[in-house]
């Protein structure tokens, strides 16, 4: 087997079992080719099992993200069907290692997104917008990588929920908004949507550049998961989280 074909099997395993594996990183020096290429077999094998590929997500575009898990650069993670959740949906805390959860901004893609992109107006890209929350799980011991080994790890994808979605000509500008992410009614965390890269619509041009330069396919029709707008909280074992943007509404899970 390839490299990125035992690194891939080592973490699929881990996701599958919820138990945590050491960092690639340490015995090996992983390079970031090495690491989008165990990232998509990663994705290869749950597409072999029947998920399908439902868009991708932005990792570390907030400097309180990048601050928190010691890493500089914007990464590109994969999403499935598996990992979606309805709002108010029930996420079983028992299928994941050391979750925790941050709110976030999603877009729905319009247009298919490749390197032209960069050419095009963000109206032309995106069909609307809505306030997400995303759940991240490294599958590595104590939450702990470099950026090579989260970048195989499908940048600690673990599941999203997505509230209601506004046409992006209706939302007006989204570039400084309120971000509160609430745990059982008390706040967790608050931010702006500023965090997310300066303005989250940014998130779009860089994750067609990271798409085209990483071997991604961007879909219209595709999710978007701008990034979190804070740093990430704990999930709670049991309990209601709820994140909110304002102007955009809010979108709600439960751990069980
Ligand atoms: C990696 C994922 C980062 C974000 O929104 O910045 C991320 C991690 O922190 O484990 O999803």
């Amino acid at each position: 087997m390839s490299t990125d074909a035992v690194y891939a099997a080592a973490l699929d395993t881990a996701q599958r079992t919820a138990a945590p594996i050491n960092q690639l990183s340490p015995t090996e020096e992983v390079d970031l080719a090495t690491a989008y290429a165990t990232q998509h077999a990663l994705i290869a094998r749950r597409v072999a099992r029947g998920e399908h590929i439902t868009g991708v997500k932005l990792g570390f575009t907030s400097r309180a993200k990048a601050q928190q898990m010691g890493v500089h650069d914007v990464i590109l993670g994969t999403l499935t069907d598996a990992m979606r959740l309805d709002d108010d949906g029930v996420f079983a805390r028992r299928s994941a290692i050391h979750p925790r959860i941050e709110p976030e901004v999603a877009y729905l893609l319009r247009a298919d997104l490749d390197a032209s992109a960069v050419d095009r107006p963000l109206s032309e890209l995106v069909a609307a917008v809505a306030p997400a929350v995303e759940i991240i799980d490294s599958r590595y011991r104590d939450f702990r990588f470099s950026l090579a080994d989260v970048v195989a790890d499908n940048a600690s994808a673990a599941a999203y929920a997505i509230g209601p979605w506004t046409p992006l000509d209706r939302t007006g500008a989204i570039d400084n908004r309120a971000v509160r992410l609430e745990v059982d009614g008390r706040i967790a965390a608050t931010g702006s949507t500023a965090a997310i890269l300066g303005d989250p619509g940014r998130a779009i041009l860089a994750a067609a550049r990271l798409g085209a330069r990483h071997g991604f396919v961007l879909r219209a029709g595709m999710v978007l998961l701008a990034g979190a707008a804070t740093a990430a909280v704990p999930l709670p074992d049991r309990g209601v989280v709820e994140a909110t943007v304002t102007g955009l509404g809010g979108v709600t899970i439960r751990t069980d």
